[in-house]
C-alpha cells in the first residue's frame, strides 16, 4: 500500500513540474514576430547624414533592417524575408496579391505570433487598408516605414521597426485589425493617411483619431474600430491573380469629363470621383458618369476633401443614378474596397452594404 502511495506522489510530482516548467516556458518564450519588408524610405540610403530628401529609397535588405537595430533580439524572435525591394510609389495590385497571400500563409502558422511589414510610405496607407480587408487572422499585422533615409541624423526607422515589433508581439494587439506604427503612434488602417510630404509625424488619423501610443516599447490602447476587419473580412483572395481594374477620377474647378472618358474607355469595371464638397458631381462630369454606369461601370462617389461622410442622395441622386457612396473612405482607399467587392458581386445594393460594412 504505501509503495502505491510513493509512485502516486512521485508521479503527481513530476507532473507538477512539467506543468510549471510549461508555464514558465510560455511566459518566458519571447513573442514569434515575422518581418517582410518591401522597400521604401526605411530601407533607404542618402550621400550624407543630412541627406533627407534626394536619397535612395528600397536599398537595404531585410537582415541589414534588423541587424541595424539589435534591441529587437531581446523582444522578440524574429524571421526576415525580403518579399520586395520597391518605392511604394510603384507598389501594384500584383504586390498587394503576393503580399496578401504571404502574409496569410505564415498567420496560419502556429509558430507565427505576428508579423511586421517595413513598407514605403507614400502608399502605406493603401497596402495596410487592403490587407485590413483580406487578412483572414486576429494575429497583429503592422504596417512600418520611415521619413528619414537609414544613413540620416535621427533616422526615424530603427525606432519605428523597434516599436512595431513589439506592437505585432503584443496580445493587446490581438484582434485589431491592421495596425500602422509611426512616431510613437498607432493607427487603424481604415483611417490612417500620410498628412505631409516630408515630416516624421505625417500619419494621421485627423478627426476619428489613432487608437494608441507605443510608449518605452509598450502599447497602450484607447479605442478600437468600429468597422469589420481581418477575419470577420467577406473577401477572399486566396484564388486571385489579377484584382478588376478600379480607378480615381480627381475633380476641381472647371474639371472637364476627358478623364472619365478615357478611364472607361482603358477598361475601368469601377470608377471612383472624387467629388469636391461633400462628393459634389460637377456638370460637365455628371453626363460621362451616368455614360460610364449604363454601361456596367460601377461609380463610387467620394470626396477630395479628407474628412466626413459623402451623403447618399446628398449632392447627388445616388437612387436615381445607381451610384455608390465612400461613406468617409478617402478616394484611394474606396477604390480599395470597390476593387475586392467587384470580386463578389456587380450589385450596388451589395457594395453600398460593404461600404457602410468596412
Ligand atoms: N518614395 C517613398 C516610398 O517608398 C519613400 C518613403 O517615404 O518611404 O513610399
Amino acid at each position: 500500500m504505501f509503495q502505491k502511495s510513493r509512485h502516486a506522489a512521485a508521479a503527481l510530482f513530476a507532473m507538477l513540474f512539467l506543468f510549471t516548467a510549461a508555464v514558465h516556458a510560455q511566459t518566458a518564450r519571447l513573442p514569434r514576430v515575422s518581418i517582410l519588408a518591401t522597400g521604401g524610405t526605411i530601407a533607404g540610403t542618402g550621400a550624407t547624414s543630412t541627406t533627407t530628401v534626394g536619397y535612395t529609397a528600397a536599398t537595404v535588405g531585410v537582415q541589414a533592417l534588423i541587424a541595424a537595430v539589435p534591441e529587437i533580439a531581446k523582444v522578440a524572435s524574429i524571421s526576415g524575408e525580403q518579399v520586395f525591394q520597391i518605392a511604394s510609389e510603384n507598389m501594384g495590385n500584383e504586390h498587394w496579391l503576393v503580399l496578401a497571400k504571404r502574409v496569410n500563409a505564415l498567420l496560419a502558422q502556429p509558430d507565427v505570433d505576428g508579423i511586421v511589414i517595413t513598407h514605403g510610405t507614400d502608399t502605406l496607407e493603401e497596402t495596410a487598408y487592403f490587407l485590413n480587408l483580406v487578412v483572414k487572422s486576429r494575429k497583429p499585422v503592422v504596417l512600418v516605414g520611415s521619413m528619414r533615409p537609414s544613413t540620416a541624423l535621427s533616422a526615424d526607422g530603427p525606432i519605428n521597426l523597434y516599436n512595431a515589433v513589439n506592437l505585432a508581439g503584443s496580445p493587446a494587439a490581438v484582434g485589431k485589425g491592421v495596425l500602422v506604427a509611426m512616431n510613437d503612434q498607432i493607427h487603424a488602417a481604415r483611417d490612417v493617411t500620410k498628412s505631409n510630404t516630408t515630416t516624421a509625424d505625417t500619419f494621421r488619423t485627423t478627426e476619428l483619431g489613432m487608437i494608441g501610443y507605443i510608449q518605452g516599447g509598450k502599447p497602450y490602447f484607447y479605442r478600437e474600430v468600429t468597422r469589420k476587419h481581418t477575419a470577420d473580412t467577406e473577401f477572399d483572395v486566396s484564388r486571385l491573380d489579377v484584382l478588376p481594374q478600379v480607378d480615381v477620377a480627381y475633380a476641381y474647378a472647371n474639371v472637364g469629363d476627358v478623364a472619365v472618358k478615357a478611364l472607361v474607355a482603358s477598361g475601368a469595371k469601377g470608377l471612383v470621383h472624387a467629388g469636391v464638397g461633400n462628393g459634389s458631381l460637377p456638370a460637365k462630369t455628371r453626363p460621362a458618369l451616368i455614360a460610364a454606369r449604363e454601361k456596367g461601370v460601377v461609380i463610387v462617389r467620394a470626396a477630395r476633401v479628407g474628412q466626413g461622410i459623402v451623403a447618399r442622395n446628398g449632392e447627388a441622386n445616388d437612387d436615381q443614378l445607381d451610384f455608390v457612396v465612400a461613406d468617409t473612405l478617402s478616394p484611394q482607399k474606396a477604390r480599395i474596397l470597390l476593387m475586392l467587392a467587384l470580386t463578389r458581386t456587380s450589385s450596388t445594393r451589395e457594395i453600398q452594404r460593404m461600404f457602410h460594412t468596412y
